[in-house]
């Protein structure tokens, strides 16, 4: 973990935040910026992140990375207890909301438009009560359906995820005609679910599940041709952030790279998925992809105010 003191406000880990002493406003969906695409920090609260000194301290360490990165830049923090990689094993409702609820509680009343990062719609149920303000279902409706219901009821916006099978399966399933439509008519099918549960078009996200039932090859044709996606009319998320299939691209001397040095890569893909009109792009290093959606706006609109370049720079 980087040291606390980097993000204003926080303090230290062991010690009440005292940000969180002066409540913020509730932020909206609504009232996110329209004029670029989105950065989405990921905040998974899972014991292997922030195992070290207890549960306070690991509440307080993640609710401190939260903050960093909101105070980074981040629009929203999609919070996690549950690893949902390939091969990762459930823990339960119980401990994963344990892990979530405290930090979401915090986040939002610092400010922070939450997203839950969750399969179990007990979970999804939870966190909007701790006022989380987006389902993020991993799953793509295929865990627990209740979802929909969820989803139909809370009107909160519903990130629909495309994936195939479960943690222990998806790898396995990976045969498709043509990936990029054979993904969007499968996530047409969920999606005819949830409006049939009574969610409304725009609540609806769609996701093409990065890393999910996907090959390597199968990855890249789905940023490629995320066009096909967008067709379908809804806005789009793009979550490549150091996933196995960026690691591989970067192989040097027969390794792929560690995931700690897939953040640039992943900012050239936050760059190119802007540039095709990504909605929102879900990433762990937030700074480089913020910097990276400023560029992909700066190609299509007019320029803000900006500050003139330092003399002697090109
Ligand atoms: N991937 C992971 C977790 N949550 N949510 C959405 N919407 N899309 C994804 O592709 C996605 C996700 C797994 O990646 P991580 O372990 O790096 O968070």
């Amino acid at each position: 973990m980087d040291s606390l003191a980097a993000a204003p406000g926080t303090g230290p880990a062991t010690s009440p935040l005292p940000v969180l002493r002066k409540p913020r406003p509730a932020a909206k969906f609504a009232n996110l910026p329209t004029d670029r695409t989105l950065v989405m920090g990921i905040l998974n609260v899972t014991p292997d992140s922030f195992s070290d000194g207890g549960e306070h301290a690991a509440a307080d360490t993640a609710i401190a990375a939260g903050l960093r990165m909101f105070y980074g830049g981040a629009d929203i923090i999609d919070v996690g207890g549950e690893s949902t990689r390939p091969g990762a094993v459930e823990v339960g409702v119980e401990e994963e909301q344990r892990r979530v609820l405290p930090v979401i509680q915090a986040l939002v009343k610092a400010g922070v438009l939450v997203s839950i990062d969750t399969t179990h719609s007990a979970t999804a149920a939870a966190a909007l009560d701790a006022g989380a303000a987006i389902i993020n279902d991993v799953s793509g409706l295929t865990m627990e359906p209740e979802m929909a219901d969820l989803a139909a009821r809370s009107k909160v916006p519903y990130i629909l995820t495309h994936r195939r099978g479960d943690a222990g399966t998806m790898d396995s399933l990976t045969e498709y005609g043509n990936v990029a439509e054979d993904v969007a008519a499968e996530l047409a099918g969920v999606r005819d679910k949830l409006y049939a549960a009574g969610v409304a078009p725009e609540q609806i996200i769609l996701d093409p599940g990065l890393g999910f039932a996907k090959n390597e090859e199968q990855n890249w044709e789905l940023l490629r041709r995320l066009d096909v996606l967008q067709a379908m009319g809804h806005k789009v998320l793009v979550a490549a952030s150091r996933k196995r299939f960026i690691g591989s691209l970067l192989t040097e001397a027969g390794k792929a790279a560690p995931p700690a040095e897939r953040d640039a890569a992943t900012a050239a893909v936050t760059a190119i998925s802007a540039h095709r009109g990504a909605w929102a792009v879900r990433v762990h290093d937030v700074g480089p992809s913020l910097d990276a959606v400023k560029v992909a706006a700066r190609l299509t609109t007019a320029p803000a105010a900006a500050a003139p370049a330092a003399a002697g720079e090109n």
